[in-house]
């Protein structure tokens, strides 16, 4: 299907980091008929609301980027929410598209689908290869299970609904909680609060040693928005940023982005979660796309953000 400015799209999750990201990269490049719904307005866990709104609005487009996401804590601390939501999401979105006319899914999983010890950089042939990493398993089942949808879909209907894995993501309009957030944002805020209440410490969970790749969130809406266009197949795409960080360089990054001087502890109590998730990523150079935010501007542009909204 030829994807023009005037295709209808729809943006599952358009509050969220991703989906925000979404619009923002869809409008930039002209185009004018996106649609989306508030939680508040359709609830993507309700089958029957779901298939309602797909058969009223049909949907040429999707790009599927709800989820219920978090951090390592959230994760490991709400089981049922990450596991029950997301395969609710993902089934009921996946067949009222395939069912009322959708010519092309784009569905987001994650890195934590691949093996919590799969060789690094970890290949998309990788999938399904050995044990998860318990602290996010049930998101990752869910997420397998999405990625599977799309390969049945295509299977079996000949639905063009295809699977892009994005690495660990960060940027504008992410989520600064505490208790819930992913490790970038938590550091931002921690030690923005640590300069400003001119706090002696501050305290990273874990050992600091595990290591993380970090894509800057446009980055990300740019590859959607690239294979959205240019691919169609059943095989997952990598999307990541290609060189990894341990959570002690990364906290030394933010602690310079921020200005903050005083001293980094680590608090092992606190789960490392996978020693390592960095992605190959060379299937998706080969189609054509590389990223562009490093990770130096993107913590300065994305504690700008936050300086903004929650300063
Ligand atoms: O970003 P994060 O929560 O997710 O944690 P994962 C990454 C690493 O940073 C872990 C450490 O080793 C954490 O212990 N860390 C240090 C912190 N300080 C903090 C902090 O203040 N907050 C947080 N959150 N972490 C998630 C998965 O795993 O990655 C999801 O749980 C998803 O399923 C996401 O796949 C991309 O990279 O460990």
């Amino acid at each position: 299907m030829e994807i023009n400015l005037t295709t209808k799209i729809y943006v599952a999750g358009h509050r969220g980091l991703v989906g925000a990201a979404l619009v923002r990269a869809l409008q930039s490049q002209g185009y004018e008929n996106l649609i989306s719904r508030t939680r508040s307005e359709l609830d993507l866990c309700r089958q029957g609301a779901v298939e309602d709104f797909f058969a009223k609005e049909r949907p040429q487009v999707v790009l599927l980027a709800a989820a219920k996401v978090g951090g390592i804590l959230a994760n490991d601390s709400y089981p049922v929410d990450f596991l029950r939501d997301n395969l609710l999401i993902e089934t009921n979105i996946i067949e009222s598209a395939y069912r009322y006319g959708c010519q092309k899914l784009v569905f987001l999983g994650s890195s934590c689908i691949y093996p919590k010890l799969a060789p690094q950089p970890m290949q998309e042939s990788h999938l399904l290869t050995g044990p998860l990493e318990p602290t996010n398993e049930w998101y990752a089942v869910a997420k397998i299970a999405g990625i599977k949808l799309c390969q049945a879909y295509r299977k079996q209907h000949g639905f063009d609904a295809i699977s892009l894995m994005p690495t660990n993501l960060y940027g504008p309009g992410d989520n600064f909680d505490l208790q819930t957030s992913h490790v970038l944002p938590a550091l931002i805020r921690k030690f923005h609060e640590a300069k400003v209440n001119q706090s002696p410490q501050v305290s990273v969970w874990g050992s600091g040693k595990p290591r993380r790749e970090f894509l800057h969130v446009d980055d990300l809406a740019d590859a959607c928005l690239y294979l959205m266009q240019h691919y169609a197949d059943q095989e997952i795409i990598n999307i990541g940023w290609g060189e990894d960080v341990s959570i002690q360089q990364l906290a030394q990054l933010v602690a310079d982005t921020v200005g903050y001087k005083g001293e980094v502890v680590f608090d092992t109590s606190k789960p490392d979660g996978t020693p390592r998730k960095l992605l190959d990523t060379s299937r998706l150079t080969q189609l054509g796309w590389q990223p562009k935010i490093t990770l130096k501007k993107g913590l300065l542009d994305t504690y700008r953000w936050f300086t903004e909204h929650h300063g």
